[in-house]
């Protein structure tokens, strides 16, 4: 297995590697807005919807039949922590795009997620290489209060950007707020600009 390091993004949008502001922590702390969503492997189905010429509809087999990478990213949490060096395995957002062929007009992406929340990207910050929907956190089977079966992951963006128990993407002609965005967290979320309440 080949691990892609994207650890070095961050040149792109500041020049250290810790965003201004944030602590590192080894541990992985598990923040959510309610409980842990159960879910069944039988009727467990992932959708593509909105602006694109076929929309998907993926069974769990499916899904984790589509071309996988892994990726060594970090992770960052609009309440301070950093978590660096975490190995992601799944399937990128431009692959599963490219799948269900984005409508020119596609401008802004809507994840929703089995607990109910949903969180909001306009298309260009989710068309790279780095956003993943991962099943795998080093090696192991996502573990559920970290969004397992499947969940998304933004490390250019804090990480409330990334939906846990993601079961949707939709792609919107027009932006659209989701959960947190709605009450008072920034929209863009650009860690290194320090983005966290709008
Ligand atoms: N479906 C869903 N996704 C979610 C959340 C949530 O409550 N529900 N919380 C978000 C927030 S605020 C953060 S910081 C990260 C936390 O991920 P973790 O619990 O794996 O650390 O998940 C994000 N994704
Ligand atoms: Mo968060």
């Amino acid at each position: 297995m080949t691990v892609d390091d994207v650890t070095d993004l961050y040149r792109e949008f500041g020049d250290d590697r810790l965003p201004p502001g944030q602590r590192e922590t080894s541990k992985f702390p598990v923040l959510s807005k309610g409980d842990t969503p159960s879910w069944d492997p039988e009727t467990w189905e992932f959708t593509v919807t909105g602006a694109v010429e076929d929309e998907l509809s993926l069974s769990y087999d499916e899904f984790r039949d589509l071309d996988t990478v892994t990726q060594r990213q970090d992770f960052h949490c609009v309440t301070g922590w950093s978590k660096l060096d975490c190995e992601f395995t799944g399937v990128s957002f431009t692959h599963l795009a490219e799948l269900a062929g984005v409508e020119p007009d596609a401008v802004h992406v809507m994840f929703h997620a089995l607990d109910g929340y949903t969180t909001n990207l306009p298309l260009e910050d989710c068309m790279r290489d780095e956003v993943l929907f991962t099943w795998a956190f080093d090696g192991d089977d996502l573990a559920p209060e970290h969004g397992g079966p499947l969940r998304v992951v933004t490390p250019h963006k804090y990480a409330y950007k990334g939906a846990k128990w993601v079961d949707g993407v939709e792609f919107l002609t027009e932006p659209e707020r989701g959960y947190w965005e709605k009450r008072g967290y920034s929209n863009t979320a650009d860690p290194w600009d320090e983005q966290r309440y709008s």
